[in-house]
Formats: C-alpha cells, sequence, structure tokens
C-alpha cells in the first residue's frame, strides 16, 4: 500500500475526499523545485539560527523554526495557497470558520531516530473528538524530495477511522515519499510520525497547519507576528491568524470591538453581530 497521490490540477473537494477516505493524501507538484529553492533561501538564515530539539518528540537532531509568517513573506503565499487553504476549508467546513495553527519547518538531520507515532490533535489535551470529527487540516511542503531513506514522514493510511490513543511502531507505517514542490495533506486523526533519517542530508519540510477557530492554536499566532508586521498584511491572512471573531462572540475586544479592528483601525463595524441571525443562517 501506498500513500494515494493526486495532480496539482485536482480539486479542493477530490483532495478532501481523499484525506476524509484515507487521512493522507500527496498532491503532486504544486510548485516548481525552483520556487521551493526560492522558498529555501528566505528561510536559510531562520534555519541556520534555530538550535536543535529540546526532547526525543521534537527531535535532538531536528530542527524546528516557526514564525513564518512574520520571518517569510514566501511563506504567507504558502499558507494562503488556494488548492491546499480551500481544501483545508473543505475539510472543516462543519465549523464557523478555521485558523491558521502553526507555521513549522521541520528539518530532520541525518541520524534522527523516528519519532513516536501518534495523532497531531492529541495536541488538544487527548481530548476524544467525535470519530469523523475533523479538528484540524495539516500540510508539509517538500522543501527537499521526502524519501524513505531521508526520514519521509511516516503514515497509517486509513488509520484517521481507528480507536483514539491506540499504539504503534514504525513497522506498521509506510513513508509519505514525495517529490520536492509536492505536499502531503494529513488530518489530525490519523496515526503518523516523522520518519528516521538514514541519509546523509536533511530532510526538510514546511508544516503549516489550519484549525477549528474554536480552538487554541498551537503556534501564537499574536505573538509570534509583531504588532508592527501584522500591520502590512492583507486582511484575509489577518483573519487566518485569528485577527476574527472565531465563531459568534469568541475572540471579541473590550468593547465587543472585532480583533481586526486593533491591527486595522476601522476595518469593521462595533459588534458581535446577531445571534439569532447567526443561528438562522447555520440552519438555512
Ligand atoms: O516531520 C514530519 O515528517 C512529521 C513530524 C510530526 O508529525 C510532528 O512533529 O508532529
Ligand atoms: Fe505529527
Amino acid at each position: 500500500m501506498a500513500v494515494r497521490h493526486l495532480p496539482r490540477s485536482a480539486t479542493s473537494e477530490e483532495v478532501t475526499a481523499a484525506l476524509r477516505e484515507e487521512g493522507a493524501v500527496i498532491v503532486d507538484d504544486v510548485l516548481t523545485s525552483s520556487e521551493m529553492d526560492a522558498v529555501a533561501q528566505e528561510l536559510k538564515p531562520w534555519m541556520d539560527a534555530t538550535p536543535f530539539g529540546p526532547d526525543d518528540f521534537s527531535g535532538h537532531r531536528t530542527k524546528r523554526t516557526g514564525g513564518l509568517v512574520a520571518r517569510s513573506p514566501k511563506c504567507r503565499e504558502l499558507v494562503m495557497h488556494p488548492l491546499i487553504l480551500g481544501t483545508a476549508k473543505t475539510l472543516l467546513a462543519h465549523a464557523a470558520s478555521i485558523q491558521l495553527h502553526l507555521t513549522q519547518v521541520i528539518a530532520i538531520g541525518p541520524g534522527e531516530p523516528a519519532q513516536m507515532i501518534h495523532r497531531d490533535q492529541w495536541a488538544f489535551d487527548f481530548f476524544p473528538f467525535p470519530k469523523d470529527y475533523e479538528v484540524q487540516c495539516n500540510t508539509i511542503w517538500a522543501l527537499t524530495d521526502f524519501t524513505e531513506e531521508n526520514g519521509a514522514t511516516r503514515v497509517i493510511p486509513g488509520s484517521n477511522h481507528f480507536a483514539d490513543k491506540m499504539r504503534f511502531e514504525e513497522k506498521d507505517t509506510i513513508p509519505a515519499e514525495m517529490r520536492k514542490g509536492s505536499v502531503l495533506l494529513y488530518t489530525g486523526s490519523i496515526y503518523h510520525g516523522g520518519g528516521a533519517n538514514h541519509s546523509k542530508e536533511t530532510r526538510v519540510g514546511i508544516n503549516i497547519t489550519y484549525n477549528l477557530s474554536w480552538l487554541r492554536q498551537e503556534e501564537n499566532q499574536y505573538l509570534s507576528v509583531p504588532l508592527e508586521i501584522a500591520r502590512t498584511l492583507p486582511v484575509d491572512l489577518l483573519k487566518l491568524m485569528g485577527y476574527r471573531r472565531g465563531a459568534y462572540a469568541l475572540g471579541y475586544v473590550d468593547d465587543l470591538r472585532d480583533p481586526i479592528e486593533v491591527v486595522k483601525p476601522g476595518f469593521s463595524k462595533v459588534g458581535l453581530g446577531d445571534l439569532k441571525e447567526t443561528l438562522e443562517k447555520l440552519e438555512s
């Protein structure tokens, strides 16, 4: 068995259907190799300055570089990519809105052992979400080729339908091999882990994840992106970062102001909208 691949001409609905079925899917060649090199060049100084991980799960030979909205204009384009963001919105359409959960370059260095097999949604304090109620949509953009040898992400296709808190070994998984420029998408419910890197090169992926706006973000976007940078960003990106109400009444500022008002004063009117109207919209 292998992870399913779709061409970049696939629609969000097709990618979402594969995700619902198997929990993971690869969209091939979303960007070209030279486009990815340009992203890598922008990230290099930040990656060079990042220390190795502090624990086994983060990886003692792995570097995790975050704050990518602040640090990398090209990563902002990855966050907003129509097919990938469209898939996240389709997969998570049962919520009032979605938000950016985290942005993180994951550079697995030579000699790193395989990461523990886990579900990413365990981050929500192991809350037992109902089966097939997806709370997040993960993506890893390949900044290098992903091979079994260099530590391609290991997944168990179909395990999004399994019971919670199960334990698996590397041998139960398969590698999500893909070319540089391709994107692995996977649900918060699929069992997976970073692969062991038996090669001499570093395997680099950009992990960009979206989740339901009523949940907390793994990477605190308000503090990771300084306000003076946030003020320069487009409104649709700011809203995705959380500068909006996540659902009726969630996340307002002082006198019922919309959070976008703090970054772009005068942009939206005061008030939360009407609860009755919101409910009617949901019911229709
Ligand atoms: O880097 C990877 O391939 C996956 C890492 C991962 O699953 C995690 O850190 O949660
Ligand atoms: Fe993970």
